[in-house]
């Protein structure tokens, strides 16, 4: 058997035990009260999911298995020479909840090396998708059409699943489905826009740095790097958000992970969530259009005040739980500086750092005036000239897969089940509160 999967029955399996007796000693405590502003307000600050992987603090930003950012950029495991943790170490935290060693977190390059290989009806469908298709459609098209290929589906069809085996055929297709999304959203790149021009993977580089090689990046030191940074910090971030949650939901009803994970890449495709990253550097870009390729403070002001009375949100700031400048921002916003320091986008996104926040302070309204991490991802990949901004939520997608799978195995271990809340009218609300609540 796998070590990983060893190591997974290990610690999920006690813990899903400890689970089981907790909620029949506790099972009737109160957890919290909710009122009705927040029925209709998207169900904010309800305490209603469990996720094992990650935890969104307000002040403080994500923890992965209580791991700040700037730790994990310190711990976590680094390829020989490398600078930026690997992929594949943030997953083995997320997976087993203990921080991975150099050679846990290579055992998982060769297992994802391993299982890899895309089957070939899967890139013939994206060959005949119409070049305009949104890279997001062709993602999640490119997932589903995979699904023929999942364990879980066979197996249940088969009657071969024991619930107590749910999470090992979860397990099984979660782990080629992270392996093979590399090669997926790069055949769509170069698809998209390299005129089919495809390359190769080299499955002796790790995940990351194979990715950045097929997109056709691979010559640069440090485009790998960034990809490395950027597949580790958009990898998770608790179990609210839109990704996180649509793929658990989905999983609730034992959908396989393809079909899960493919729902939830249809919930990041939208703008207020991972299609912010694309809208952000669009936005710069017709910024620099209108006012030149060096703005002022008083011109970036003056864009910032006409894209809200054209009623338009500024894409990249606020949040809907975070309440401080998202550590994932921080995180790039230090690449930049190490790295891009002189990039006149990365100057402009520097002085939007500045200005925005104000601005959006004085509207009343806006809780978290502070930028997200969609801020500042575009302008680094426009920097080593992947300027194909519609892509950018891909990459974002090949991340998130880590996060919300490694917790559709948990789910499983768990035996969550049906996620079934209630739902009522306006009607009945009415006649709620007409009734003293
Ligand atoms: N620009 C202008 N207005 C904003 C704003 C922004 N960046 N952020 C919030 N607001 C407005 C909201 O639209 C809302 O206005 P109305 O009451 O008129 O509807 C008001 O301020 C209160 O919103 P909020 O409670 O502060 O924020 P929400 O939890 O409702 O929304 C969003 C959170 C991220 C969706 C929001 O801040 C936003 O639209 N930001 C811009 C898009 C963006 O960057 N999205 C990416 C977020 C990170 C992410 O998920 N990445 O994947």
């Amino acid at each position: 058997m796998e070590k990983l999967k060893e190591k997974f029955i290990e610690n999920a399996l006690p813990a899903a035990q400890q689970i089981r007796e907790l909620i029949k000693k506790y099972g009737n405590k109160v957890v919290g009260q909710y009122t009705l502003d927040q029925v209709f307000d998207g169900m904010r600050g309800m305490v209603s999911l469990i996720t094992e992987t990650s935890k969104l603090d307000p002040e403080l930003g994500i923890r992965f298995r209580g791991y700040s950012i700037p730790e994990l950029r310190k711990k976590l495991p680094k390829i020989p020479g490398g600078t930026e943790p690997m992929p594949e170490g943030i997953f083995y935290l997320m997976l087993i909840g203990e921080l991975p060693t150099y050679e846990d977190a290579s055992n998982i390059t060769a297992n994802w090396a391993r299982r890899s290989n895309v089957p070939k009806f899967v890139f013939d469908i994206i060959d005949h998708f119409p070049v305009n298709t949104h890279p997001m459609t062709q993602f999640s098209v490119a997932i589903m059409a995979m699904q023929t290929q999942s364990v879980f589906a066979e197996e249940y069809r088969e009657g071969k699943l024991n619930k107590k085996n749910y999470w090992e055929a979860t397990y099984e297709d979660s782990m080629n489905l992270i392996a093979r999304l590399p090669r997926i959203a790069a055949y769509i790149y170069r698809h998209t826009y390299k005129n089919a021009i495809h390359i190769e993977p080299k499955p002796e580089l790790d995940w990351a740095g194979n990715f950045a090689h097929m997109l056709g990046y691979g010559e640069s030191i440090e485009f790998k790097k960034l990809m490395r940074l950027y597949l580790t910090i958009h990898a998770d971030h608790e179990g609210g958000n839109v990704s996180a949650h649509t793929t658990h939901l989905v999983g609730s009803a034992l959908s396989d992970p393809y079909l899960a994970f493919s729902a939830g890449m249809n919930g990041l495709a939208g703008p207020l969530h991972g299609l912010a990253n694309q809208e952000v550097v669009r936005w710069i870009m017709d910024l620099k259009k209108e006012v030149g390729r060096k703005p002022t403070k008083k011109e970036i002001t003056n864009y910032i005040k006409k894209t809200l009375e054209g009623g338009h949100v500024i894409p990249g700031f606020g949040h809907a739980v975070l309440r401080v400048t998202d550590p994932r921002y921080m995180a790039q916003r230090e690449f930049a500086l190490t790295y891009l320091k002189n990039d006149e986008n990365f100057k402009i996104v520097s002085l939007l750092y500045e200005v925005v926040p104000p601005i959006l302070m004085e509207l009343g309204k806006v809780k978290n005036p502070w930028p997200n991490v969609d801020a500042h991802s575009g302008v680094l990949l426009v920097h080593y000239g992947m300027e194909e901004y519609d892509f950018y939520t891909v990459l974002f997608g090949v991340s998130r897969a880590l996060g919300v799978l490694a917790s559709l195995i948990w789910d499983r271990a768990l035996g969550l089940p049906l996620e079934r809340p209630n739902s009522v009218t306006s009607e009945w609300v009415k006649r709620f509160v007409e009734q003293g609540g």
